[in-house]
Order: structure tokens, then C-alpha cells, then sequence
């Protein structure tokens, strides 16, 4: 899978996506990453990505002209060009499970207000919000999108192939609570059906833990 950022800030992105399981996945080869900066397709002597809205209000409006042009470099007919904002769908695990089969992902960034709304209307395939809060721009969004995407590629997480078939929001629900050694710490005790080697019993006490949790934080999953 290939991943090409749009943004004029590459820096926000690289520290997240050089570390950890980003940077594994990238070093066996199950994903490319490259960042294009819409700096580079201007043609002004001083390299305007932004100018002012029409109709008056505040912030400043990504041009069209960068865009067009950069996109318009990078794109193939596989590609998916994704635009995080704002206006976006709320991103879902269930979105992340459908992106991980596209072969080339381009994800553009909003920067100030947003970008001309003739490259949403003719370039962008879809428009994704990761929830219901303001960030400053739309590199953080993106570096989010990506590690949803990327952890699900065959491969990239360890602990064998289905280690992200037994996951939160797979099932639906949240995740149970967990414990390890000691067995007790500063009094407090690991439940005595964890200790008791009896799976089916281990099994339905997390299934009932896991259900009273979601009922309590998010009851909208139920
Ligand atoms: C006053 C109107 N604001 C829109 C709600 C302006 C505005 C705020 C923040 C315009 C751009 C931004 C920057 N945010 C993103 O680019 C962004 C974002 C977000 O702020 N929240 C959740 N998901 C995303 S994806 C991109």
C-alpha cells in the first residue's frame, strides 16, 4: 500500500509515522509513505498556498492551483483521494477495515479555514472527521487515519493473524478489563475467576464486564 500526504507542514506527520508500528510497517514493505508539500506546485514568486475567502470572514482558504497540480502529479486510476475536515464522515473502525484494500491512498490536509471547495467537488473521493472537536489542521487527523489503516494491513501487528480479530469495536462493544502480576497490589486483589484456569467462566465474566462497561461509557454502542 502506498500513502502520499498532502500537507505544508511533513514534519507534523514524519516524528508519528518514523516511530513504533508505522515505522515497522514501512520497513517490511507493507507500506510506502511520501509527503507532498502544495508549496512546491506554486508558481508565484512568493509560493501562496493560501489567499483570502470570498464573501468576507475570517482565516485565510487553501488555493486551488496548488492542489490541482500536486494531486493531479501523484494520481493513478486505483487512487483514493481522501480530505480530512471538519465536514467529514465520522471515521469508523469500519472505514479503516474498507481502506486497507486500496493500493494508493492520498490524504489531503486541511490547513487554515479549509481548501477551495472546487478540489472537494471535482478531486476528493471522500471526506473524513475524526470527531467531534476542533484541532488546528488536519495533519494530526491524518497520522490518526493512517494508524487505524495501517495496523490492519496482514502483517504489520505481531501476534499472528487474527490478532486484531478478538478487538474492541470489532465485536462492537468495549474492551474488557485486564490484569497482570502481582496477584495482589497494595491490597487490591486480581478476581479470583481469572486465577481459576476456567476459560468458559473466564469468557463470560469478561463478555459481562466488557457489557456493564459499555452500558456506563458509551451506551450508544449497544
Ligand atoms: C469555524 C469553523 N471551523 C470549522 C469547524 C473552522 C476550522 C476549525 C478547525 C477549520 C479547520 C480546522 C482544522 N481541523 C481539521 O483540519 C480537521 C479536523 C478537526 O478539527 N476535527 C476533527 N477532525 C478533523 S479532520 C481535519
Amino acid at each position: 500500500m502506498q500513502i502520499d500526504v498532502l500537507t505544508i507542514f511533513p514534519e507534523m506527520l514524519q516524528g508519528y509515522l518514523e516511530q513504533s508500528m508505522m515505522k515497522r510497517a514501512s520497513e517490511m514493505g507493507a507500506v510506502t509513505f511520501n509527503y507532498i508539500n502544495p508549496r512546491d506546485f506554486t508558481t508565484d514568486v512568493h509560493h501562496c498556498t493560501d489567499d483570502r475567502p470570498y464573501g468576507g470572514g475570517p482565516g485565510m482558504v487553501m488555493k486551488p492551483e496548488p492542489l490541482f497540480a500536486a494531486i493531479e502529479s501523484i494520481r493513478r486510476p486505483e487512487s483514493r483521494v481522501i480530505y480530512l475536515s471538519p465536514q467529514g464522515h465520522p471515521f469508523k473502525q469500519a472505514r479503516a477495515e474498507a481502506l486497507v484494500n486500496s493500493a494508493h491512498l492520498i490524504l489531503l490536509c486541511g490547513h487554515y479555514e479549509g481548501v477551495d471547495e472546487r478540489v472537494i467537488e471535482t478531486l476528493v473521493d471522500e471526506e473524513i472527521s475524526i470527531g467531534d472537536y476542533v484541532l488546528t489542521n488536519g495533519a494530526l487527523a491524518a497520522a490518526v487515519v493512517i494508524d487505524a489503516v495501517v495496523r490492519l494491513i496482514p502483517g504489520v501487528l505481531g501476534g499472528g493473524a487474527d490478532a486484531t480479530a478478538q478487538e474492541s469495536f470489532s465485536s462492537g462493544i468495549l474492551d474488557h478489563p485486564h490484569y497482570t502480576r502481582p496477584v495482589e497490589f497494595r491490597g487490591m486483589q486480581v478476581p479470583e475467576v481469572l486465577l481459576s484456569g476456567n476459560h468458559a467462566a473466564i469468557n463470560a465474566w469478561r463478555l459481562q464486564q466488557a457489557t456493564k462497561k459499555t452500558q456506563r461509557v458509551r451506551p450508544d454502542l449497544l
